[in-house]
Formats: structure tokens, sequence, C-alpha cells
């Protein structure tokens, strides 16, 4: 008996801030190109912009009928992946998003829950990626910027729409490319690719996540 491949859909985001490039994009396209075996996945190029990433989102996921959907985004400055464990209800924008808009203490949805969980085995994933021999960690906070935003959409979006799904949120280190003058963390967009199809496999086989510490102590 054959097994049709998982449809999976995977997200990066568009530069931005100033920067050429977003490793969450490099390492989507990477992983579309090359996906692990078992799996068909799709990559597509979102928006940095409340409101119209999580637009794009839908509509994505409404021509794909994915069955797994892993959003990527760049968080310059971690030095691992990490594995988003929670997406809170509130848009708080330290710079202004690709349209210049800069929401403060606004609610992603109005009326919804304060905060989702991800629906991934955050744990299992976090020791697929490290198994591949990718620095990876669980991360308590994707922020208030667009990341967290489009977190929210997506777990707000499976709750109410598609609850078949099964979803969350990976933050990618800078490429090196990008801090070639400064004294900051960085992970080659292969190393990420390659930690990112670990993930996705273990989101796919995980039916119960593994007991480990993820825990912060701050
Ligand atoms: N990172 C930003 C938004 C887009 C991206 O790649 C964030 O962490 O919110």
């Amino acid at each position: 008996m054959s097994t049709l491949p998982t449809r999976v859909l995977v997200t990066g985001f568009e530069p931005f801030d100033g920067e050429h490039a977003n490793p969450s994009w490099e390492a989507a396209r990477r992983v579309a190109q090359h996906p692990p075996p078992g799996t068909n996945v799709t990559a597509v190029q979102i928006s940095c912009v409340f409101g119209a990433a999580i637009d794009e989102l839908r509509d994505a996921i409404e021509a794909q009928s994915p069955e797994l959907v892993l959003c990527i985004g760049q968080a310059g400055g971690r030095p691992d992946l990490t594995v988003e464990r929670v997406a809170i209800n509130v848009d708080d924008a330290r710079i202004p998003d690709n349209a210049g808009r800069q929401p403060v203490d606004e609610p992603v949805v109005q009326a919804g829950p304060a905060a989702y969980f991800s629906s991934l085995p955050v744990k299992a994933c976090v020791a697929a990626a490290r198994k591949a021999g990718v620095p990876a960690s669980v991360s308590q906070t994707a922020g208030t910027f667009v990341c967290n935003h489009l977190f929210y959409g997506l777990a707000h979006l499976i709750a109410t729409q598609h609850p078949g799904i099964r979803g969350g949120f990976v933050h990618v280190p800078y490429v090196p490319a990008q801090v070639a003058h400064r004294a900051v963390p960085s992970m080659a967009a292969d190393d990420i690719a390659t930690g990112l199809r670990a993930i996705l496999v273990a989101a796919r086989d995980t039916v119960t996540d593994i007991r480990e510490t993820g825990g912060a102590t701050h």
C-alpha cells in the first residue's frame, strides 16, 4: 500500500528593516526545492505587512489545502532555530512594517483569545533539529511584530476554520552575509533548511510530544 505524500505549506517572509534578504525565505525555498521524502512542500513568500501577511497565508492555505503549515521568520540576533511555543493576541511594532504601519497594542484578532499554543509538538521538533546537527531550542515568545501576528493568524485560522491542520512557527537566525560586518550570530541558509526539514518530519510523525524541558528562567 502506498501512502500519499504529506502536503506541506512552508512560508518565509520578504526582507524588512533595510535588509537585502530574509533567511526565512532563503531556507523555505530550499526546503521546497529538496523536500524530505514523503512530503510535498510548497513555499510561499509572505509580505512583512500587518494584515496582508495573514490574508496571504489564508489564500495559500485555501489554494494548497496543506495538512501541515510551517511559518518561518527571521529573528536577527538569535543564535539557533527557535520553535515558538505560543502566539499572543497583540501587535506592538517597534519598527514600521514594509507598508509603514506601526500598530501599538492592538489585537491581532478583535475579541480573539489572549494566546494560542503552537499545534506542533515543539519539543520533538527541537530534538529532531538537534539530531540533524542543527542548533535549536524552544522559544517562549515570537515577539509582537509581524511574525507573532502571522503565527497568531495561523493559529486562529486553525482554531476557527481548519481544525485538521497542524501548524506552527519557527524563527531563524541571520545568514552570514547579513552580519559580515557585525559580531552577531548567524547560520548558513543550507543549515537552516536542514533543520527545518527535520522539524517538518517530526511535526508530521509525532503524535504525542516528548516530555523534555524546553523551559527558560527568564
Ligand atoms: N521577522 C519579523 C517579521 C518578518 C520576519 O522575518 C518578526 O520576527 O516579526
